[in-house]
């Protein structure tokens, strides 16, 4: 008899050589671990975390290539021979000119910022990000969301949530003038939006538009690969272009970049800066030596250097990336078969789930998505991660930020967890999903002053 196969399945371009072993906890441990780490999944220890969702940052497993390459790094204070491999696969894969190492991304944003930054500048972005905005305004510029309103709504289908709208855009050039606007801080694959992608013709009508005027387009590429995977699933045109070539294409309608190597480029720690443009090269390269080391290491090792350079070649691989986007995608149909209400479409990085839904008898001040987080947390030992009004923070004058989205981040570390972590998360959260009404809302005993949602602490009402 000859077999009904409808459906060919994807699986992951690779095989299993290492693996770490997990703790499992009770319920009873679990309840107290959260209970001293002040509801706040950022101050558990990780070894009582199970399943750890908390990011995709720095969480990647690096490939058998990427150690060996590791294993290559030279240490030398000064030229290393791993700078120059960086240097070379930034300039081929992406095509950006000049090229910073730093230790993170936010120290590229922060060199970035006191570049091209002035006091009272008005930086336009698609929707903003915790660590790129405060480097903004810790530089004096004040963040302007012109992002499309659907990217504000969790049940809009718009297929590229990322887009800026041009309008609003336009808007604050007619209001402030061309040139107190510096940049567009331009991310792909949104995060806060629930990594969501930015369409090549928005970026191309962007283009027009920045050239136009003379602002430049400065690109937060943390997530491009996983923005130009669904550029090829989505968009017409790109269907038959590899995630490589879509990729360079993005680099090429942007003046510059910062990069947080730590998501899409597969390592655990790194990140740059970019530029096509000389004399803020000249700047970044001096600027980088007061806060990170000297140029040609920025902060990191050889060997660090090493594995980013083998990292971004595999990011762009098309079967690693529709193993990444599927392996996201099966856990949010999971999800959405139990009724769990999630950010729609599914994105690149992770999951997110709108806590407001989930838990409408909260108000934002009750700190659904901080609640969720924990009792995710209690059920399981899964561990997600807040997006709402903790992570938004406060405004100059002190008022808190009301973000729309008021989300929980189920984060998929890249090439770690196997179909059947998707599926006893899932189920976790169905669980969760099941007793929401029974579910109490926290109050914030501590608030630090800086990305509160780091070591802020909480109590149950
Ligand atoms: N993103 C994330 O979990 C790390 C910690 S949360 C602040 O999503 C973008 C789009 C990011 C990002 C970090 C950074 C900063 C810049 N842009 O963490 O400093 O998602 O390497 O990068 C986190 P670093």
């Amino acid at each position: 008899m000859k077999n009904q196969i409808i459906k060919r399945s994807w699986a992951e371009p690779y095989k299993i050589k290492m693996v770490e072993l997990l703790k499992m906890t009770t319920r009873q441990q679990r309840i107290k671990a959260i209970k001293e780490a002040g509801y706040n999944t950022f101050l558990l220890k990780s070894e009582d975390v199970y399943i750890d969702l908390l990011t995709d940052s720095g969480t990647n497993s690096m490939s058998d290539r990427q150690w060996g390459a590791f294993m290559t790094g030279d240490e030398a204070y000064a030229g290393s021979k791993s700078y120059y491999k960086l240097e070379a696969a930034i300039q081929k894969y992406y095509g950006y000119k000049y090229i910073v190492p730093t230790h993170q991304g936010r120290a590229a944003e922060n060199i970035l910022s006191k570049i091209l930054i002035k006091k009272g500048d008005i930086i336009p972005g698609n929707m903003y990000f915790t660590t790129t905005r405060l480097h903004q305004e810790l530089a004096g510029g004040i963040f302007a969301d012109i992002i499309i309103d659907e990217a504000h709504d969790p049940l809009s289908e718009h297929p590229f949530k990322g887009n800026v709208d041009i309008d609003k855009l336009d808007k604050l050039v007619k209001e402030h003038g061309a040139a107190k606007i510096p940049y567009v801080s331009l991310a792909t694959n949104v995060n806060l939006a629930g990594g969501q992608p930015v369409s090549m013709a928005n970026l191309k009508e962007l283009r027009a538009y920045t050239n136009k005027y003379n602002i430049r387009i400065i690109h937060d590429m943390t997530r491009v690969a996983e923005n130009a995977y669904f550029i090829q699933q989505r968009e017409f045109g790109y269907e038959k272009k590899t995630i490589k070539e879509i990729v360079f294409e993005i680099c090429s309608l942007t003046d510059g970049a910062t990069m947080s190597a730590k998501k899409d480029a597969l390592v655990n720690i790194g990140g740059f800066m970019a530029t096509n443009e000389w004399d803020v090269f000249e700047e970044a390269r001096n600027l980088v030596v007061v806060y990170e080391g000297l140029h040609t290491y920025g902060g990191l090792a050889g060997r660090d250097m090493e594995a980013i350079a083998v990292g971004i070649a595999e990011s762009l691989d098309d079967n690693h990336q529709k193993a990444r986007v599927g392996q996201v995608e099966y856990l949010g149909h999971k999800m959405m078969e139990y009724g769990v209400p999630i950010v729609k479409p599914i994105g690149g990085h992770g999951i997110f789930v709108d806590a407001k839904a989930f838990l409408p008898h909260l108000t934002q001040d009750q700190f659904p998505a901080q609640t969720l987080a924990a009792e995710m947390y209690i059920d399981s030992g899964v561990r997600t991660m807040e997006r709402g009004i903790v992570s938004a923070g406060r405004k100059a004058n002190g008022e808190n930020y009301y973000p729309k989205l008021e989300l929980v981040r189920f984060t998929i570390p890249r090439r770690v967890y196997t179909q059947a972590h998707m599926d006893v998360i899932a189920e976790s959260a169905a669980h969760v999903y099941d007793k929401r009404k029974s579910i109490k809302g926290l109050e914030m005993i501590y608030e630090p002053k800086y990305l509160r949602f780091f070591q802020a602490k909480f109590a149950k009402l």
